[in-house]
């Protein structure tokens, strides 16, 4: 059913991204990846590449940089610009403090990249889907839309933010035959919290300290699940945690 389509996955450097791409490249689908990080794709690309018999693109794209998106995807070239999936994956948290004592650099990243740059990559692919009537975009979203935390104000305004696109986007384009999902994890260990926490392993680490959290992997199966249903059948929204962990702010540590 993937076999041969083109998927366009953001910040595909690590983390979820990276195993959306090696599982959709197992499904036999062609890639472009972006990141900030072009090394990290480059060995990506040649690893996939080597492994399936599939095509990857790998492109140098910060999202939060609207003049790149808009010329990444304008210069995709003939071969590549017929997309069928977008993955909106890209986004970080950063800082887990009070409002009040909170730097606003960091509100600028999160918002930036995790709104803005997922603003404008969607209007950009899904304009070259509209013309195609075809298409289906796969948001990455968060427990954290649909849960506010403390510490975590703007974070989960850009993810409320991230859940409200999803839905009017989704009946924007019900008229052209284009799918929309969101796929809100709960704890998913990646490089998430030592980016939110500026570094600090030893606090990232304890993130995840005593439980068991989700995986990129598990993670790029749902994304699967939802590329994969019958043409009459979408997934508009997934809710998926770890056992162990209720809400937001629940956890059962051993
Ligand atoms: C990250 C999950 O619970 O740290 O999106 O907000 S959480």
């Amino acid at each position: 059913m993937l076999k041969n389509k083109i998927v366009f996955i953001t910040g595909a450097s690590a983390g979820i991204g990276e195993a959306c791409a090696y599982a959709f490249a197992k499904e036999g689908a062609n890639l472009i990846l972006t990141a900030r990080r072009l090394d990290r794709l480059q060995e990506i690309k040649e690893e996939i590449e080597d492994k399936f018999s599939v095509n990857v693109l790998a492109e140098k794209l910060d999202i939060s940089n609207r003049d790149e998106v808009i010329s990444v995807i304008k210069n995709l070239g003939e071969q590549w610009m017929n997309i069928d999936i977008l993955v909106n994956n890209a986004g970080l948290g950063r800082g887990l403090n009070k409002l009040h004592e909170d730097d606003p650099n960091g509100w600028d990243e999160m918002i930036d990249t995790n709104v803005k740059g997922l603003l404008i990559v969607t209007k950009e692919v899904v304009k070259t889907m509209v013309r195609r009537k075809r298409g289906h975009v796969i948001n990455i979203g968060s427990i954290a839309g649909h849960q506010a935390y403390p510490g975590g104000s703007v974070y989960c305004a850009t993810k409320f933010a991230v859940r409200a696109i999803s839905d009017s986007l989704r009946i924007e384009m019900l008229e052209h035959n284009i799918k929309v999902s969101s796929i809100d994890p709960g704890m998913v260990e990646t490089e998430f919290s030592e980016v939110r926490f500026y570094g600090d392993k030893e606090k990232a680490k304890n993130v995840y300290k005593g439980l068991k959290p989700l995986s990129a992997e598990d993670i790029a199966e749902t994304v699967i699940f939802c590329a994969t249903r019958p043409k009459h059948v979408n997934i508009n929204e997934i809710i998926i945690m770890p056992s162990v962990q209720a809400t937001a702010m629940v956890a059962h540590r051993e």
